[in-house]
């Protein structure tokens, strides 16, 4: 029995799901009409909409997939953090152009929701040993991707809204951006 009685969750919850099923779809929506000047501006941290692209494409593989094979095939593996600024600077992101990486990453995520449909409960259960947060599961991992997208879908949302800010008048004083 888990927190206050309560069997842990061990199927993936099906929004999770959706959300990594969808999510290159959406980026294509919103980015692929946008002027290139727009996709290639970096924002007050130095990140640009397309090096948001990119690393989604980059934590697919070293935050998500090797974490979670790690998970499955060695016991309780120690997980090492990572550093996204530094990895997208060696990545070779910057010759890759914004429509390349979104097919790249439709093509992954296919895969990858099918290969995490698949996994059994005595999977999803397996765990790893974090550097700084501690345990984590499979399953935790599972919904911390779909929680990733999210969170930098807000960022590209909040990145395109800034750039219209400008450009409002005075209905800017409606928003706080
Ligand atoms: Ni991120």
């Amino acid at each position: 029995m888990g927190v206050r009685g309560r069997t842990p969750r061990v199927s993936i919850d099906p929004a999770a799901k959706a959300v990594i099923g969808s999510t290159p779809r959406v980026l294509r929506m919103l980015l692929e009409g946008l002027p290139w000047t727009l996709v290639e501006a970096p924002n007050p941290e130095g990140w640009s909409l397309k090096d948001i692209v990119a690393h989604l494409h980059d934590a697919e593989s070293i935050a998500f997939v090797e974490r979670i094979q790690r998970m499955l095939h060695e016991n309780r593996p120690f997980i090492r953090s990572i550093d996204p600024p530094a990895r997208l600077a060696s990545g070779g992101y910057a010759e890759r152009g914004l429509a390349e990486l979104l097919d790249d990453l439709d093509r992954q995520r296919a895969e990858h929701l099918s290969w995490l449909e698949a996994l059994t409960e005595d999977q999803l259960a397996r765990a790893g040993e974090h550097d700084t947060v501690g345990e984590i599961r499979v399953i935790d991992i599972a919904h911390q991707w779909a929680a990733h997208d999210m969170a930098h879908l807000r960022q590209i949302a909040h990145m395109i809204q800034a750039h219209l800010a400008p450009l409002m008048g005075n209905t800017r004083g409606f928003y706080d951006v």
